[in-house]
């Protein structure tokens, strides 16, 4: 070492030490936490005490940070985004916080001269997951690029008791397990008990002259339960910014008074409090609404509720009078989730702060913005107006009148046009009159944005056509990206090892456009070599733990073929499913003479009541029985299932994919995330042209893509010409063996019944034409076997497919958000 650079790392040295990121103080300070905190020394310590003390290790550092941010963001008043998100998906905290920090490498070291199993102590984390998929995990994402890039945010949302369950393969079935992710302790949370909001609920509304003579409104309400706050400080990647994650837990209310309403009768008391604390209490584990569920309405009000109680104290506490409420925040809906936000802030605004209507209904509408995530009717959320009137009567009448004036306007602009009016009107009104919720969002936001560039196409031209019509210039597209942080750096260090060495820096981290400079080397033997070892190093680790977890022996050398994502008819499982089932009869006749050895691997949770779901688990694990006790065929190919697909065991997934499977029916993924992570960890993606798989295929280049099937176009001239699954049934013989092998009762002991409901639904129905695309997918499976032969070539595209997704960060996301959405500009933190 040369003597500059020798006196530059004691210089560096000091400097840890007094930040307390050197190796010595983080060894101090896990003693330390491990003694105070945990009240345990390291000879009798479980694991659970030394990922503990790992955590308030790591918390400390985050904290000044997070306080110098927020005196930052008070005294400069600055532009605040509220992301309102009825879920976070956010995954294990530890190994993100310390890659963000800068000191996982350190920390690495320091376990080391402790002899403590780093690893092992990551994985004693439980994942908050309070969230289902996409919809949650981009928030989650979001939230790192927002302090990444340095815009003051909060996130807002529930702390929900019992996340997304925990899923387990019983007999091939799934079985849902509760998670319990709280059991042990959150060291990750601040509670504060003093930031508390009260909810109201029911009861009716009358009319009151105020001290001025002037006539308003007054919510007289049944039910007044507490929302309490627990922070958890969400740190971006090598900068100062801390932001906030604000998360509601449900309470029995203090100030509200039981004695009046339950005299002497303490049982009801107390059963009055168990029911405040139940709104809280579980995620709706479905990814479409559940019709009717009323607590589901309960825990929308009730996070909307606080969050803008809360928006607006800290205005008030800052900025002073609320007149620039709308320059002070800006308030994202993820979904209509929290739409309810437009009727809330109207509320609040007129009858707890006196303000007119016009006044209040300009700052909504200033306030708000609107992502759209789905175009499934049967996902779209609506609320019987009967449940409303019980629920929030003055909610109810806030709607009508936005309604009301909102007509007037249509009926002024498109005269006669009464047909218009009706698709329109926040309120449907054929059967049971049911409010919109996604037309009370387009109608009290500024901006409505789509997730990739198909999809908010389709968003104007379909499901808000009318509303386009009249507001052309509020429709947006934002394509999602995600975190590299997690999804790259913190997933697949091996990769992103290898990125830093071949770019020479690691400023791809935070400027995911930088890994295009693995182009130019994407010749390279040496690098070529380099990237196979990394792939097949990943391969190796997930075999280990799916043995480990399922039992089965995956091959490393073997094509790892995966899909994982919820498990849904659109995103089509089943087409995979034919797929294997044809591998494995052609393996079984003996017509592939020299066959590509793959590994099928699946991940997802089914909605509970999703039973065609459910059943298309129960036939995969089924047809993996079947294969991989075949010894014909077990040695060219291999199924397995594994269970509780979530952030961390995607995390395991990701790096050791080689093909992504992203086959939804054109025109139902909105977006997908899943296609990014996979292809930023150089997995190649079979495709159709849905979401943002487009985008992808155009950024990678079109011979690194393996595409198949239908347009979004096709599949609308189909529907309209009349879809008959019967005709592609019988006019396709491969596909008609592959069926009939499953009522044959092959893979389930000789039941002929079992798959019936699913493979009956595929003749007769088949709503995501899976039968339509089923050749396409075939030969395109095809042609990926063929190119996965030539490993030099493959290994080129994928690091091709790694080099060109710079586009997909959540980083290049936010920046679009905060520029053509929400006009925040970055305020930097310094360290
Ligand atoms: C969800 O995860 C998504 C949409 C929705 O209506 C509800 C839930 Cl829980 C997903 C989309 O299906 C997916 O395409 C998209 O990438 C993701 O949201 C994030 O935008």
């Amino acid at each position: 070492m040369s003597k500059a650079k020798a006196s530059e790392s004691t210089s560096v040295e000091r400097e840890h030490t007094r930040t307390g990121m050197s190796k010595a103080a983080l060894k101090q300070d896990f003693l330390d936490n491990l003694f105070y905190i945990q009240g345990r020394f390291r000879e009798v310590a479980t694991p659970h005490d030394l990922y503990m003390a790992a955590a308030f290790t790591t918390r400390d550092r985050l904290l000044k940070r997070w306080v110098k941010s927020a005196q930052a963001f008070k005294t400069l008043h600055a532009r605040t985004l509220c992301y309102l998100s009825a879920e976070f998906l956010l995954g294990p905290h530890l190994a993100n916080n310390l890659v963000n920090l800068g000191i996982i490498e350190t920390s690495q070291e320091a376990g080391q001269e402790l002899d403590l199993d780093f690893e092992a102590i990551l994985e004693e984390e439980e994942e908050p997951g309070l969230g289902n998929g996409g919809l949650g995990r981009l928030a989650a994402c979001f939230m790192d690029s927002l302090s990444t890039c340095q815009i003051p945010a909060i996130g807002y949302g529930i702390r929900y008791e019992f996340g997304i369950f925990d899923q387990a393969i019983e007999d091939g079935w799934q079985v849902e397990k509760s998670d319990t992710w709280l059991r042990n302790g959150n060291p990750w949370e601040i509670p504060r008990p003093k930031i508390r909001f009260p909810v109201l609920y029911g009861g009716h509304t009358e009319q009151y002259r105020d001290q001025n003579g002037e006539p308003r409104m007054r919510w007289v309400p049944s039910w007044v339960i507490d929302g309490v706050a627990y922070d958890t400080p969400i740190l971006g990647y090598g900068v100062g910014n801390v932001n906030l994650l604000r998360l509601w837990k449900a309470e029995a209310s203090e100030s509200f008074d039981f004695q009046a309403f339950n005299v002497g009768d303490y049982y009801g008391a107390v059963h009055a409090k168990i029911e405040a604390e139940t709104i809280s209490k579980v995620l709706y584990p479905n990814d479409e609404p559940e019709a009717g569920k009323e607590l589901r309405l309960k825990q929308q009000h009730f996070f909307v509720s606080c969050s803008l109680q809360d928006m607006i104290r800290l205005h008030l506490n800052t900025v002073g009078p609320l007149d620039d409420f709308a320059d002070k925040f800006a308030a994202q809906l993820n979904d209509t989730h929290p739409a309810l936000a437009v009727a809330e802030l109207m509320r609040l605004l007129m009858d707890d702060h006196g303000m007119t209507w016009d006044r209040s209904w300009e700052m909504t509408q200033r306030t708000f913005c609107y992502t759209n995530h789905t175009l499934l009717p049967e996902a779209l959320e609506t609320w019987s107006v009967t449940l409303f009137e019980r629920l929030l009567p003055r909610h109810l009448e806030i709607i009508y009148e936005i309604n009301r004036r909102f007509l007037d306007e249509i009926r002024m602009r498109f005269l006669g046009d009464e047909d218009r009016v009706r698709r329109m009107s926040l309120i449907a009104e054929d059967g049971e009159r049911r409010i919109r919720m996604a037309h009370l969002a387009v109608v009290g936001s500024k901006a409505v944005n789509g997730v990739a560039k198909l999809h908010s196409e389709l968003v104007k031209s379909t499901l808000f056509k009318d509303f386009n019509a009249l507001w052309p210039e509020k429709f947006h597209n934002v394509t999602n990206g995600v975190t590299p942080r997690r999804f790259m750096v913190v997933s697949n260090p091996r990769l992103a090892r290898l990125i830093t060495e071949c770019c020479g820096h690691d400023d791809w981290i935070r400027d995911l456009d930088r890994v295009r400079a693995l182009e130019s080397h994407a010749e390279s033997s040496d690098l070529q070599a380099q990237w196979k070892a990394v792939k097949l190093a990943a391969k190796r680790d997930l075999t280990e733990w799916l043995k480990h977890v399922t039992g089965v022996q995956l091959d490393p050398a073997a094509m790892f073929d995966v899909q994982a994502k919820r498990i849904h008819e659109y995103k089509r499982q089943h087409l995979n499913a034919l797929h294997i089932i044809r591998c494995y009869q052609e393996l079984k006749q003996g017509l592939l003479k020299d066959p590509v050895p793959r590994a099928f691997i699946f991940g997802g949770k089914a909605a509970p009541a999703y039973f065609l779901a459910k059943l298309i688990i129960k036939l995969i694990n089924a047809i993996a029985e079947v294969v991989n006790n075949d010894p014909e065929v077990n040695g060219f190919m291999r199924v397995v299932f594994m269970p509780d697909f979530n952030v961390k065991t995607g995390q395991r997934l990701y790096p050791a994919a080689d093909l992504s499977e992203q086959i939804s029916l054109a025109g139902k993924e909105a977006s997908g995330t899943g296609n990014m992570k996979f292809s930023m960890n150089g997995a190649l993606t079979i495709g159709t042209l849905d979401g943002a798989n487009l985008e992808i295929r155009e950024a990678v280049g079109k011979e690194n893509f393996f595409l198949f099937g239908m347009t979004a176009e096709d599949v609308l001239e189909k529907q309209i010409e009349g879809y008959r699954p019967w005709d592609y049934y019988h006019g396709d013989h491969e596909l008609k063996a592959d069926i009939d092998l499953i009522n044959s009762g092959l893979f389930s002991h000789g039941d002929t019944k079992l798959f019936r409901p699913l493979t009956d639904d595929l003749i007769n129905h088949d709503p995501f034409m899976v039968l339509a695309d089923y050749r396409a997918y075939i030969e395109c499976q095809q042609r990926v076997s063929e190119a996965y032969r030539d490993q030099q070539h493959w290994v080129r595209m994928s690091i091709l497919n790694v080099a060109r997704m710079g586009y997909f960060s959540s980083d290049r996301a936010i920046r679009e958000y905060a520029k053509n959405i929400w006009g925040i500009a970055p305020t930097p933190i310094d360290l």
